[in-house]
Parts: C-alpha cells; structure tokens; sequence
C-alpha cells in the first residue's frame, strides 16, 4: 500500500511538474488559472471552488462506496434465492432528498454570497476608472476618458481599485483574467463593468471567454500591475508622442513609408503628432512599449515585427489587418520606427 502510495505522489508531483513547466512555456505572464489567484475576487472564487470541490469528493466516495459495498454484500449467492420484495420506505426517502436539497440550498447560497462580494457593485465609489474595448481579435484599453489608447497590455496601479467599463463595437466578447477577476461578458450597444484589484505587481494573462469569429483564440492580453509610482510614470509617458527619428535615420524613412497612403497604414492606425488617426487597429503611439502586439499573439520584437508586416495574415489568418505587399526594405523601415515609438 505504502509503495503504491509512494509511486502515485512521485506521479502526481512528476505531472505537475511538467504542468507547470508547460505553463511557464507559453507564455511569460503567471498562469491563466482560476486556482493560482492572485487578487480577494479570485481568492474568493477558487475558495469557493474548493469547497464545492471537496464536498463532491465526500460525496462521490460516499456513493460509489455504498455501491460497490451493495453489490458484493447483496449478491445473488444460490440459484433459487430471491431478495426480499420491499414497497419504499418513507423515513429513507425523506432523507436521501432532505440531505441533496440542503447541500444544493447550501452551496447555492455561498455562491450567491460570493458573486455579490466579487459583482460589478464592489466596491462602490473610489479608484481610477479605465475602459476596455473588445475587437476581432485585440483588446483595446483607454485611460483618462479615452484620451489615451493603448492596446492589449493593460496597465493599472497595485493596491489601488480599478473601475473597467467594458464596450464592444462588433460581437460579443468575454473579459477574463482569471488569476485576477471572473469573466464578464463584453456585449455591443451596452456598457458592462467590473472591477480590478490586487496588490501583488506582476503580469497577468487574460483572455477573450466568448467565441468570437476565426482568431478568438488567439485574441489575449495581459494585466500589468506596477507600483503606483511605476503606474504613473508609464501614463505619463504614454501620453504625449513618443520622440521624434532622428532625420535621415532608418526610423525617419520608415515614418514617411507608414504615412503614405499608399502603405494605407494610416488608414486604420493613429500615431499621436503625426496625421495618423485611423480607429480600426490598435494605436501605435506608443507600441514600442507594449510586452506583446496582434492580441498577444506575438511578443514584441523585432524578428515578430518583421514578420508580422511582411504578412499579416499568414500569421493571424483572417485579421483585419489586410495590406499591399510590402518589399523587405519597407518593413525594414516600418519596423524601425515602430521601434522607436517607446
Ligand atoms: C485594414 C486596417 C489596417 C491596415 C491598413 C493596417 N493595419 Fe495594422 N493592424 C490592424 C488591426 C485590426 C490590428 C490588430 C490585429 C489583431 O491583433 O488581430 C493591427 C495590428 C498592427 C500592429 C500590432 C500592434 C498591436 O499592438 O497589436 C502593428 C505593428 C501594425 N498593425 C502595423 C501596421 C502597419 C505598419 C501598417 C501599414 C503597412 C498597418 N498596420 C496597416 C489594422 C490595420
Ligand atoms: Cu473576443
């Protein structure tokens, strides 16, 4: 017992192991995961998740017990024996519906007492508001009453309440990042919020919970809670233009190539102090800072810019980013100056 035992934990941990090793792979945010909560609302939610859980596993044992203890206490023994006729028996009816009915009445209670702790009315009043947008297939994230755009990493201040309004202009999505806050769901012609709030610093993967067309899956994010200080310093930043090329750099052709219309960038993307104000794709005022581009689908660099402009949609099939080929030398320029916008 005690070998078999001892092989079942080395396979449990082994599993685990490369569980976490798997996650830590894909991605360089902590874990999408409702039971790694880092924040009350999703402490609350994985508490709760517990307790229903253990209370299925008592239960579970209970009944698959009984029934394997029935089958071999009540088996047929001799070909003429034949079990004694019953015709119900009230007291254990009452029971085995009185206990479930209770149980359900009782988890159905903690779960309605946990959505109102974690729902769109907590907590009331103070902290900073900042309003999502769900795309196809990016998420868009706008500070100071939208004057400031920025796009799939959404930066907010540790220890401080974040009110997010949630808008949608197209279907519907689902905001959700859940080692932080349940999913609400992102609906067009109508503004849902909810609320943000941890205060461990670190970077936190989100995901878009409804399907919503051909790149749903690849439509990510991520939370990037900074020190108050740290918060402010990125806002500041981001607001005002990124500094201009240096003349006849690399950067400064690659602007003049990303504000010819014939590249059409500007047809779909606004780079703050330049005549860019396309609204279809994300801003580029500032994409030099972002972790990751195209719904966290790449990380930010450079061999992901060049692939990405040298085209779009080999690498996210369907995106609504459809340009004219450019040659190599162009995204050679382009990526120059996006690089510069830091
Ligand atoms: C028809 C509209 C459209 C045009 C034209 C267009 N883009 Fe885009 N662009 C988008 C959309 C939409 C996304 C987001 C795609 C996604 O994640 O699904 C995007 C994403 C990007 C990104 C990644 C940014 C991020 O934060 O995710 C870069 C960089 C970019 N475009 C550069 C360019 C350049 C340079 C041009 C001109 C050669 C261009 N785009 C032309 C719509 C467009
Ligand atoms: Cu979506």
């Amino acid at each position: 017992m005690r070998l078999l035992w001892n092989k079942w934990s080395r396979l449990g941990a082994a599993l685990s192991a490369s569980l976490a090793l798997f996650g830590l792979a894909g991605c360089a945010a902590t874990p999408q995961d409702i039971l790694s909560p880092f924040s009350p609302a999703a402490q609350l939610t994985a508490d709760l998740f517990h307790l229903v859980f253990w209370i299925s596993v008592v239960i579970f044992i209970f009944v698959e017990g009984m029934l394997i203890f029935f089958v071999f206490r009540y088996q047929r023994r001799r070909a003429d024996e034949y079990p004694e006729q019953n015709h119900g028996n009230t007291k254990l009816e009452i029971t085995w519906t009185a206990i479930p009915a209770l149980l359900l009445l009782g988890v159905f209670g903690l779960t309605i007492h946990v959505m109102g702790q974690v729902g769109p009315q907590f907590p009331p009043g103070q902290g900073i508001p900042i309003r999502v947008v769900g795309h196809q297939w990016w998420w868009e994230v706008q500070y100071n009453d939208g004057k400031v755009k920025y796009a799939t990493d959404i930066h907010i201040p540790a220890g401080q309440v974040v009110h997010v309004e949630l808008k949608s202009d197209n279907v519907i999505h689902s905001f959700w990042i859940p080692s932080l806050m349940g999913k609400t769901d992102v609906v067009p012609g109508y503004t849902n919020t909810t609320w943000l709030y941890t205060d461990k610093v670190g970077s936190y993967s989100g995901q878009c919970a409804e399907f919503c067309g051909a790149q749903h899956a690849n439509m990510l994010f991520r939370v990037i809670v900074q020190s108050p200080a740290d918060f402010e310093a990125w806002l500041n930043n981001v607001q005002t233009p990124a500094a201009e090329p240096a003349p006849n750099s690399e950067a400064a052709r690659g602007k003049e190539i990303f504000l010819n219309p014939k590249t059409t960038c500007i047809g779909c993307h606004a780079i703050q102090g330049t005549t860019a104000v396309g609204v279809t794709g994300p801003d580029l005022t500032h994409v030099a800072s972002r972790t990751c581009i195209a719904g966290c689908l790449l990380e930010f660099d450079h061999a992901n810019l060049v692939k990405w402009l040298s085209n779009p949609q080999a690498v996210k099939p369907g995106t609504i980013m459809k340009i004219p080929q450019l040659t190599p030398d162009e995204v050679n320029a382009l990526v120059a100056y996006l690089e510069s916008l830091k």
